[in-house]
């Protein structure tokens, strides 16, 4: 397997966290996305998109990291990474989309660049937006995790989908000092999944490639 990655994409942590709690190794290599490598015509041709990450298995290349993390949790099912409970497996996903389609992709690199470059707008005035979208989604992921019992992770005892995507958006909000004070299910759920190998491993800060 080859994980087309770069430390700091926390599309690509999802995946290097699965990857993990799998126990399954990739090569892995980066593409710089600050210098804007993934918009070379190289990485467009594996990944037509031009976003990390990218799960390259023999001929088949994967995208898109929640269809990457279902990819693996059906090829390896143990341990889940989707609850096998409907009523949870829905509520697991609808956090991890919550995050991956309606906060990430907001702030992601190509936006940030579009606001400094085509608008203009200083880096205090790009943060203020970076941190409002996602404070806007923890207040609503926190609301919907205080309906439900407390468990250390967000679906039970197991990490699935949904903390997969928490731990990587959390260090995101750590990149612009958000208070994370008014969420404390989510910090909580947070420091639970980073005192596990397969998470703390897969930190940025951890990989090869951090600057
Ligand atoms: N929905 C995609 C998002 C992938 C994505 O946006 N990746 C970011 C890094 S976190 C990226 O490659 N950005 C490059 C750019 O914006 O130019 C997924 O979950 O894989």
């Amino acid at each position: 397997m080859i994980l087309y990655d770069y430390f700091r994409s926390s599309a690509a942590y999802r995946v290097r966290i699965a990857l993990n709690l799998k126990g399954l190794n990739a090569e892995r290599k980066s593409i710089h996305l600050r210098k804007g490598e993934q918009r070379g015509a190289e990485y467009k041709s594996v990944n037509a998109q031009g976003l990390v990450p990218t799960l390259e298995i023999g001929g088949l290349r994967l995208t898109q990291s929640l269809a990457i993390i279902e990819y693996l949790d059906e090829k390896y099912p143990e341990p889940p990474l989707v609850p096998r409970n409907a009523e949870d497996r829905a509520f697991a996903r609808a956090l991890a989309m919550t995050i991956a389609c309606d906060i990430h992709p907001i702030d992601n690199t190509r936006v940030m660049q579009y606001l400094e470059r085509e608008l203009g707008l200083d880096q205090g005035k790009r943060d203020q937006w970076y941190a409002h979208w996602i404070r806007e989604g923890f207040e609503a992921i926190e609301k919907q995790l205080a309906r439900r019992p407390v468990t250390t992770f967000a679906c039970g005892a197991q990490p699935t989908i949904a903390d997969i995507c928490i731990v990587p958006q959390v260090a995101n909000a750590g990149r612009v000092k958000l208070a994370m004070d008014p969420y404390p299910r989510i910090r909580a759920i947070n420091d639970a999944c980073l005192k596990l190998k397969a998470f703390a491993d897969a930190r940025p800060e951890a990989q090869p490639d951090a600057e």
